[in-house]
């Protein structure tokens, strides 16, 4: 071994060095797929980091050049995306306690305030009072609280307290037993529900929150968006679909909807999906064309399906009295099974669900108590009772 031969190896070593990391980065940039930040540019000379000249010059704005990310530097790896925590639900009774914030506070603190001095007949007025401003409705009021100025005689309640009890029985009693499960398919074909209601009650937001809850209970759902009125419609539950891992069936803008439920049920039987829910359009400036349009997709559906197992009417509590008068148009249209009473957490009064029920005869079955996907549950009188004051602390 001459004396010469370490420096001959360390040249040769920098040599192949240098170059094999050149054909690296070449062989990177001409065998990158065409579509991520080709443009063209390959035959502008490229040097050993495979950068071409003009990526060179614009050296400082690099990371702002997204159309060349490759021959840069090799990808930074995204880090790998989190799911974000998935919050254990809080349990009803308590859901029911914090979203009723607003309504307690109505009903709640006259029942304290109007008894704390004693049972008078200020005090019975002044509990009317409440409860029609608690959205009750005038005849349910008078109802309730002639049976509780009885029971209080007899049972001899002198305290705020007693008139509070005895007030949560009479509330119960008047919110009644209803069947309040929404119904299923006996045998085979696919459950379905149509959901029906004026523009903005929370239809669309209500069917997401259902399909979550049914994707949870481990069945396969399709969404029919037959709201064709607006594509915003259709996109919006496609949005749920996507986010429930739920079937959707749409067409564009201003299609019929009854074909739109045609093609959800044929699309629901085909792949044997255990539940179709319907998304329907409630425009009501024009009655009539309301009435067609919601009695053509029930027919169409019923003509595959048989009976629907539910036909739900979504009322907002926080329109009052004026939302049951709008149900009239659609109990009119179709024969509607049950209530989705939404935004029972916003600026709503609680007692519109024992209005709802007396004036339109139909039990409450769900009810929205916010806006996110958790926020829907099966309507329990008990529970919502006692949601309504449980600030007294008597429960
Ligand atoms: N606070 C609250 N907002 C709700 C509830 N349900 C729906 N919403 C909101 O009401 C608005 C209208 O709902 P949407 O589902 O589009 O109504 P649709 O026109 O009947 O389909 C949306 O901003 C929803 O987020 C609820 O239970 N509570
Ligand atoms: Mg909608």
């Amino acid at each position: 071994m001459s004396e010469l031969d370490p420096l001959l190896f360390v040249a040769i070593a920098l040599i192949v060095v240098v170059l094999g990391g050149g054909l690296v980065a070449f062989g990177r940039r001409r065998g990158g797929p065409p579509d991520a930040g080709d443009d063209g540019a390959d035959d502008r000379g490229v040097d050993l980091l495979g950068r071409d000249a003009g990526d060179v010059a614009t050296e400082e704005r690099l990371p702002e050049v997204p159309d060349t990310p490759e021959s840069i530097a090799p990808p930074i790896e995204a880090p790998p995306i989190e799911a974000p925590p998935v919050e254990e639900p809080l349990p009803l009774a308590e859901r029911f306690r914090r979203r009723l914030t607003r309504t307690r506070n109505v009903l709640g603190a006259s029942v304290a305030d109007l008894f704390g001095r004693g049972v008078t007949d200020e005090a019975w007025e002044g509990l009317e009072e409440a409860l029609i401003g608690a959205d009750v409705g005038v005849a349910a009021t008078l109802e309730i609280v002639a049976q509780l100025r009885q029971r209080s005689r007899e049972e001899g309640a002198t305290s705020a307290e007693a008139v509070l009890e005895l007030l949560k029985q009479e509330l119960r009693e008047a919110l009644g037993t209803f069947d309040r499960s929404l119904a299923r398919a006996e045998d085979q074909g696919p459950t379905v529900w149509l959901v029906t209601g004026v523009n903005g009650t929370g239809k669309t937001t209500t069917i997401g929150k259902l399909a979550a809850l049914e994707e949870r209970g481990g069945r396969t759902l399709v969404l029919a968006a037959a709201d064709t009125f607006r594509a915003a419609a259709s996109d919006q539950l496609a949005i749920w679909a996507e986010r429930t891992g739920a079937d959707i069936v749409r067409k564009d803008e201003g299609a019929d909807p009854a074909s739109v439920a045609y093609e959800g049920y044929a699309a629901a039987s085909e792949q044997s999906a255990d539940l179709l829910i319907v998304d329907t359009a409630g425009r009501l400036h024009n009655k009539r064309e309301l009435m067609d349009e919601l009695g053509k997709v029930k027919r169409v559906l019923e003509k595959q399906a048989g009976p629907l197992e539910e036909t739900l009417l979504v009322l907002d509590a926080t329109t009052g009295q004026n939302g049951i008068a709008q149900a009239q148009a659609f109990l009119d249209a179709v024969e509607v099974t049950g209530i989705v009473l939404t935004k029972l957490d916003g600026s709503s009064k609680g007692g519109i669900v024992v209005a709802v029920q007396r004036e339109l005869g139909l039990p409450v079955k769900l009810v929205g108590l916010g806006e996110g996907i958790e926020d829907l549950a099966e309507f329990d009188p008990e529970l919502f009772v006692e949601g309504l004051f449980s600030e007294m602390g008597t429960d």
